[in-house]
């Protein structure tokens, strides 16, 4: 039985990655994709989203576009990483797919409350507004959702402060509420997702795909490559988002540890950390887990697989 998820994301290029991810992946059913402001502004990020339904020919999937500012903090978006379309690089197609009438909360709890408890996993790859929105407004989801399978945090290393992850640190709060409901939270973190590296060998294995999709795979990596040397002096871009979807694919390419996680508000100089408290096994009623190991090379399969199985989509 396929894995029922509802990927919500801001492309942004490795939300792209992820999308072709799910789509691609035998093992994935794509219940709806949701967009929320992060990487750009709601309005940019949902036209990429839709730009990217038609490259990766999604045609039978509700796309809904949620919240345009965080919870409580002023809006902050990566230009500098992802460009000022949030899809920098290559040539987007004009979207054929037009938006679910509903509001990307809406859409989440419609789709969780009509599936069977614990068959639907939510995978956020943006801030968490949308997933916390959703756990207010209708809190029955909570118990209904599988897991919640988020790419956000660190518990070793930041990338937008010394200590916070961009995902995380846009809306904290948000985050937040997420971390300390009850579900389960698997923290697909900047520990896990620095090591999806995409390597030049990487990037020939996706190059000899030959189809338009894996070009365009190939010009993100090239755009996002190039942000990573120069804006963080990365060597090779670590492509986050698809992390968390290769783990609900095939939870073996992931090593996880259970450890409590929770979200620092009011730090001046840790806003937005995800704490993990190793100190001790985790207690009997902890529901969050953090990533720790990545197979590098069987990830990077997962993506090429999804590829050849997307084949050569004209758009
Ligand atoms: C990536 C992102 C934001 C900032 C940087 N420097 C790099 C986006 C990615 O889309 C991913 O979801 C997460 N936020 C990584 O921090
Ligand atoms: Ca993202």
């Amino acid at each position: 039985m396929p894995k029922k998820i509802i990927l919500d994301c801001d492309p942004g290029h490795d939300d792209a990655i992820a999308i072709l991810l799910a789509h691609g992946s035998a093992e994935i059913e794509l219940l709806a994709v949701t967009t929320v402001v992060g990487n750009q502004t709601l309005e940019k990020v949902t036209h990429n989203a839709l730009a990217v339904a038609r490259i990766a020919g999604i045609t039978d999937v509700p796309f809904a576009a949620g919240c345009s500012r965080p919870l409580v903090r002023e809006i902050q978006t990566a230009p500098a990483i992802h460009g000022e379309s949030g899809l920098d690089g290559p040539v987007l197609p004009e979207p054929t797919l037009s938006l679910d009438p509903r509001h990307a909360v809406d859409l989440i709890i419609d789709i969780i409350m009509a599936h069977e408890p614990g068959t639907v996993t939510l995978v956020p790859t943006a801030g968490l507004t949308n997933i916390a929105m959703a756990a207010r407004k209708e809190p029955r989801i909570v118990e209904r959702v599988k897991e919640v399978v988020l790419m956000g945090g660190g518990y070793h290393v930041g990338n937008w402060s010394a200590v916070a992850e961009f995902n995380i640190i846009i809306d904290p709060e948000a985050a937040h509420i997420v971390f300390n409901e009850k579900w389960p939270v698997v923290m697909v973190g900047l520990d896990l997702t620095h090591q999806a590296l995409a390597t030049l060998a990487v990037a020939g294995q996706i190059a000899a795909v030959g189809t338009a999709p894996a070009r365009f795979v190939g010009e993100l990596l090239e755009y996002f490559g190039e942000s990573y040397r120069d804006v963080q002096g990365f060597d090779f871009p670590p492509v986050h988002d698809p992390c968390a979807v290769a783990y609900v694919i095939d939870p073996s390419i992931v090593t996880t540890q259970k450890v409590p996680v929770d979200i620092e508000l009011n730090g001046t100089l840790t806003l937005g950390m995800t704490v993990a408290d190793f100190r001790s096994p985790a207690p009997a009623d902890c529901t969050t887990s953090v990533a720790v190991d990545l197979d590098h090379e069987r990830f990077w399969n997962l993506i090429t697989d999804a590829l050849v199985r997307i084949g050569d989509v004209e758009s």
